[in-house]
């Protein structure tokens, strides 16, 4: 990063680490780089398919015309409550429509959305808004049995620059969200390689990181992954993944498809029955779901084909699809698997359609651009045999070369030359396909959503009855993996419902709540004195198929 000039910065870091010039300059030649601002996707599907249905929630639909012009009007209703250009404002709302026009308007006004996901709850909320020094908080008022104004009222002591809260529906002292309508105002275009926004990171840490995205380089995925996709005004894509993931959003998902001029229908949950609906109401073509999801889909199918006549593309990614699940997905489902392997730091991964079917069912696909360099390698950085498994690290023109103000994070988390170090282990084939085989960052993927186990380690440590530690992944046949953790009691060991409840009034979100503890008198060592949680795998492993 030697060569980089951070644009600004706080006592933690820079905001964003630029490209160096000379990579910068080569993805402008290639053409990867436009210089457009996000937003302007929006405004072209506008004057190309003004009459065309652009977003549908429920019963209510817009045009690409009418989508357009709301967001204007939402733009200037936040310019008016004190939104500027450069600020930033979390946004944490489920799968509705506000979602979409308050992301537009916020990237149209200049200002930064910060995509918290609908299970965060006031931990994660709060360090968001404090740590990235939000102006804003857009939220809706109940949802699933959760009242997120309690959390706004509960987070503001600790966000001291949150002035703005917005409100879907009933807001009782916030904004109104409807109050966000007003005479469109002319506003500066912003600048295409500055920050579009901030996207979180799945995280091995403590606290979750923050990966600060430029229009340029999201642009480019987006464009690139939509025509990967073959997506087209007839496209009808079904949001049903949190829209604020990564996933939904861009690998192609919502902004991909309004780029190519389709239509979007937003679900409300990824539940078959609420999902198989809306595909036969709607005739949605494609949809991106996680691995256990899809597997629910699949029970499901054999009984409803009819109501999935129309579907043509399921693309999975997030964690990894068995290849006995992804052999499956043709007959049961009628329709063609997208295996994608992506990272909101960037790299994304398709296979093609027109990729032999091995390489369809039996890998992650492979990386959108020529210019993404990826790289296998061993624990000193040099690249292994062709054909190996190693450490994946990546670097490209939308590939992050530095998370938001974590300077010394960013060290660890890429090489002196601006490779990210993925933290997944990975082999690839003569065809560049790549297949994912485990992990070397201290993660656990629970279906899709990522749990840092030193971020629930720490929350654990706090309960007063907890002496020690350590928090792993154990396998589940439904989610892949889920969480347990050994924990060595201070004296008498409380209950597990205990523990839980502790972490529940923490407020942290509802999949970082262990799944599983297990008391012990200590936690096994490695060599070097360090918590062996190989070990610990290994033990839970054993345990579960020994009761199963
Ligand atoms: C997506 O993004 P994130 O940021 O929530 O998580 C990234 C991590 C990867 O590093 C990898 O560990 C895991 O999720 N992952 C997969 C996978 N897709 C993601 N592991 C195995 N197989 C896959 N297909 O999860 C994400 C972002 C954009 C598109 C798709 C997924």
């Amino acid at each position: 990063m030697s060569t980089s000039t951070p644009t600004s910065s706080s006592a933690e870091g820079a905001d964003f680490t630029p490209w160096p010039a000379e990579f910068a300059a080569r993805y402008r030649a290639a053409g990867y780089w436009r210089g457009e601002p996000l937003d302007s996707l929006l405004r072209a599907g506008a004057d190309r398919h003004a009459g065309r249905t652009a977003l549908v929630c429920g019963e209510r639909r817009w045009t690409y015309a009418e989508l357009d012009a709301r967001v204007d009007r939402v733009a200037a209703g936040l310019v008016g409550q004190g939104i500027a250009a450069g600020d930033r404002v979390v946004v944490q709302l489920p799968n509705i429509a506000e979602f979409v026009m308050v992301i537009f308007a916020l990237l149209r006004l200049g200002a930064l959305p910060v995509f918290a996901l609908p299970a965060h709850r006031r931990a994660e909320i709060g360090y968001f808004c404090a740590f990235a020094e939000a102006k804003g908080l857009v939220i809706r008022d109940r949802h699933a049995g959760f009242d997120y104004r309690q959390m706004a009222r509960d987070i503001r002591d600790e966000a001291a620059t949150l002035s703005t809260v917005v409100v879907v529906g009933e807001a009782e002292e916030f904004i109104p969200f409807e109050r966000l309508d007003a005479e469109p105002l002319p506003l500066p275009e912003p600048k295409a390689d500055t920050l579009a926004f901030l996207q979180l990171s799945g995280g091995s840490t403590g606290r979750p990181k923050m990966i600060p995205r430029t229009h340029d380089d999201y642009f480019y995925s987006v464009r690139a992954s939509a025509e990967i996709c073959g997506l087209g005004p007839d496209t009808v894509f079904l949001c049903a993944l949190p829209a604020a993931h990564n996933f939904a959003m861009s690998s192609p998902g919502i902004l991909g498809v309004l780029y190519a001029g389709g239509s979007v229908v937003l679900a409300p949950d990824p539940s078959p029955d609420t999902c198989f609906a809306l595909i036969a109401r709607e005739r949605v073509d494609m949809t991106a779901l996680v691995p256990s999801v899809a597997l629910a889909w699949m029970e499901a199918a054999p009984a409803r084909q009819a109501e999935l006549a129309s579907l043509k593309v399921l693309q999975v990614g997030g964690s990894r699809l068995s290849d006995e699940a992804a052999q499956r997905v043709d007959s049961l489902l009628g329709c063609k698997l997208q295996q994608v392997f992506g990272m909101a730091e960037g790299l994304v991964n398709y296979t093609r359609f027109d990729d032999p079917q091995e390489l369809i069912v039996g890998t992650q696909g492979r990386p959108i651009s020529p210019d993404d360099e990826v790289r296998i390698v061993d624990d000193e950085d040099r690249d292994v045999p062709p054909g190996e498994t190693g450490h994946l690290i990546t670097r490209g023109p939308y590939t992050i070369r530095g998370y938001f103000r974590a300077d010394v994070h960013n060290a660890r988390s890429f090489t002196r030359d601006g490779f990210y170090r993925t933290g997944d282990v990975a082999r690839r084939l003569p065809s560049g396909h790549l297949i994912v085989e485990g992990r070397d960052k201290d993660q656990i993927n629970r279906g899709g959503d990522k749990v840092a186990a030193e971020e629930v380690e720490n929350h654990l440590l706090a309960h007063p009855a907890v002496l020690d530690v350590a928090v792993v992944a154990m396998p589940d046949a439904f989610l892949g993996e889920r969480t347990c953790a050994f924990i060595v009691p201070r004296g008498e060991a409380p209950r597990p419902l205990e523990i839980n409840r502790f972490m529940r009034e923490r407020g942290v979100a509802g999949y970082k709540v262990p799944d599983r503890i297990e008391f012990v008198d200590q936690l096994p060592k490695t060599g070097v004195g360090k918590i062996d949680k190989r070990a610990l795998r290994e033990r839970i492993a054993a345990r579960l198929q020994a009761t199963a």
